[in-house]
């Protein structure tokens, strides 16, 4: 993939394909039709599918067939979708836009947010135990990793700290950035690892990969956020020293991918797409 044109084509017929294994998925649940309406609006929308981006691109470098990732690029999308109907409720963030439409509650009832928020999460898990593929000792494992990576351990753990941080420290920040977003992230490279039962040092170079990548990503995000929360890396730091935060930390992903594969590896491609390099 050496040219801009080649990257965007390898990302856009991945996000096309993510969005249509979704739409097998949602097509082949009989559910009530209000919730199945809900659950479609979040998840076929105009989102990026970063996280299934990261699976794809991730079990190719572990050259593990595009098929066979296919589940846990969805199960992970769905947990992602679910977080972000429970994210704009109103106890939560109550935010009335996502995706550049009317939130979940808004454009339904904030009864039926939470229900499809909910019905997202077990989705994902069905999804990804169902598989035909990998062994069921994987799957198992794949099922458990990602429970700790979204629960009171990962990604509600990083809610509840966020909506009551009360010290606003970089410390603080990082953890629940770490816990929010880079835990899900850090989901995405792993579960190919463990299919691909690489060996302990690619594992944890691919884990402390996905962490800086998570970080760096939510970071771009705290920059756009600079005026509207005082809250974050750049309203405690400045936009001068976080966008310096940010050029360190997304060299430091490329570093590490390009010590585990080749140069011009999906990974590497698709960090440099995601951190805005050049
Ligand atoms: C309420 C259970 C519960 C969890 C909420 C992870 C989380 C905790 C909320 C996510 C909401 C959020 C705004 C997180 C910050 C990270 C972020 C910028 C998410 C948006 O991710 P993108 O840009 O979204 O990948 P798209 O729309 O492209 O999928």
């Amino acid at each position: 993939m050496k040219t801009a044109k080649a990257t965007l084509t390898y990302i856009t017929e991945k996000q096309q394909r993510i969005i249509n294994k979704l739409e097998n998925i949602l097509d082949s649940i009989s559910a009530p039709e209000l919730l199945i309406q809900a659950v479609r609006y979040s998840t076929i929308s105009q989102g990026k599918y970063l996280r299934p981006l990261l699976v794809y691109a991730t079990g190719e470098c572990l050259n593990l067939p595009t098929h066979q990732l296919d589940d846990t690029a969805c199960a992970i999308e769905l947990i992602h979708c679910y977080s972000l109907i429970h994210d704009d409720l109103p106890a939560m963030d109550n935010d009335d836009y996502r995706r550049g439409k009317p939130s979940c509650h808004k454009a339904f009832t904030e009864a039926t947010a939470i229900l499809a928020g909910d019905g997202l999460q077990s989705l994902a898990f069905e999804t990804l135990s169902r598989s035909a593929w990998p062994s069921a000792e994987l799957k198992l494992r794949a099922c458990q990793y990602l429970a700790s990576c979204i629960g009171c351990t990962g990604m509600v753990g990083g809610q509840i700290l966020d909506i009551n941080a009360q010290t606003h420290s970089l410390t603080g920040i990082s953890q629940i950035h770490q816990l929010k977003t880079g835990a899900l992230f850090k989901a995405c490279t792993h579960l190919p690892c463990l299919y691909a039962q690489v060996d302990e040092f690619t594992s944890r170079q691919l884990d402390t990969f996905s962490e800086c990548l998570g970080l760096a990503f939510q970071i771009q995000d705290d920059l756009i956020d600079i005026e509207t929360d005082t809250n974050n890396y750049a309203s405690i730091l400045g936009k001068d020293k976080t966008i310096k935060i940010l050029q360190e930390q997304s060299t430091k992903c490329i570093h590490i991918i390009d010590e585990v594969f080749s140069k011009d590896s999906p990974l590497h491609v698709l960090t440099k797409w995601i951190t805005k390099q050049k």
